[in-house]
C-alpha cells in the first residue's frame, strides 16, 4: 500500500518520522520512502506542509490500516474538527492507493480521491512508484505527473526521512 504523510505545524519532520516509525511497528514494513517536500497549503489558508510517501507491506485488511492511521495521528497530536474544512494538522495520513483496488465505502475511498490532481501528492509517489498504475485512471504516476493541471511550487526539502529497518531507503 502507499500511504501519503503531511505535516504543516511544529517540528514537520518529526512528526513525519514518528509516523513512519509507528507504521512500521503497528501496520508493516516500510518498502519504500520518497524524499519531503515542502509544498504551499492546498484548499485553505496556512503554512507550507511538508509531504512525502511511503511504500509499506501489510497482511491488515483496508479497514485496519484505516483505524490504525487514525490512532497513530489522534496520538500524535492531531485534532479533529468537524466543520468539513482543512486545518493545520501535525500529521496527516491517507491511504494513496491499496494494491490496485478500488474501495468505496463510508468509510474510505481508495485510491485517494483527487490525488491526480495534486502534485504534493504526485510528486512523492514519482520518487517511490513511477510506473504504479492507478487502477481507476489507468495511468502511472509519472504520466499523472506530467498531466497534472497544479502548478503549485513544491520545493525538495534537504532532510530525510529513515526507514526504521534502513534498507530500502531510497532517498538515501
Ligand atoms: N492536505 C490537505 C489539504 N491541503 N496541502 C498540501 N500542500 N499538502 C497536504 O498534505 C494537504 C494540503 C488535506 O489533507
Ligand atoms: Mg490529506
Ligand atoms: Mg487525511
Amino acid at each position: 500500500i502507499f500511504i501519503g504523510l503531511g505535516s504543516t505545524v511544529g517540528d514537520r519532520l518529526s512528526y513525519l518520522q514518528l509516523a513512519v516509525d509507528t507504521i512500521h511497528y503497528e501496520v508493516g514494513s516500510i518498502w519504500k520512502l520518497s524524499s519531503c517536500y515542502e509544498t504551499p497549503a492546498m484548499g485553505f489558508e496556512g503554512d507550507p506542509f511538508l509531504n512525502a510517501c511511503i511504500e509499506v507491506r501489510t497482511s491488515l485488511s483496508a479497514e485496519l490500516v484505516l483505524s490504525k492511521l487514525l490512532q497513530i495521528e489522534e496520538r500524535h497530536g492531531r485534532k479533529r474538527f468537524d466543520d468539513g474544512q482543512y486545518h493545520a494538522r501535525t500529521i496527516d495520513l491517507d491511504i494513496l492507493f491499496f494494491d490496485d483496488e478500488i474501495i468505496e465505502n463510508e468509510l474510505l475511498s481508495v485510491p485517494h480521491p483527487r490525488l491526480e490532481q495534486r502534485l504534493f501528492v504526485l510528486h512523492p509517489m514519482v520518487d517511490i512508484a513511477p510506473d504504479f498504475v492507478h487502477p481507476k485512471l489507468k495511468k502511472t504516476t509519472s504520466k499523472l505527473a506530467e498531466d497534472c493541471m497544479d502548478d503549485s511550487l513544491i520545493s525538495k526539502f534537504e532532510a530525510t526521512l529513515k526507514n526504521p529497518l534502513h534498507t530500502f531507503d531510497v532517498s538515501a
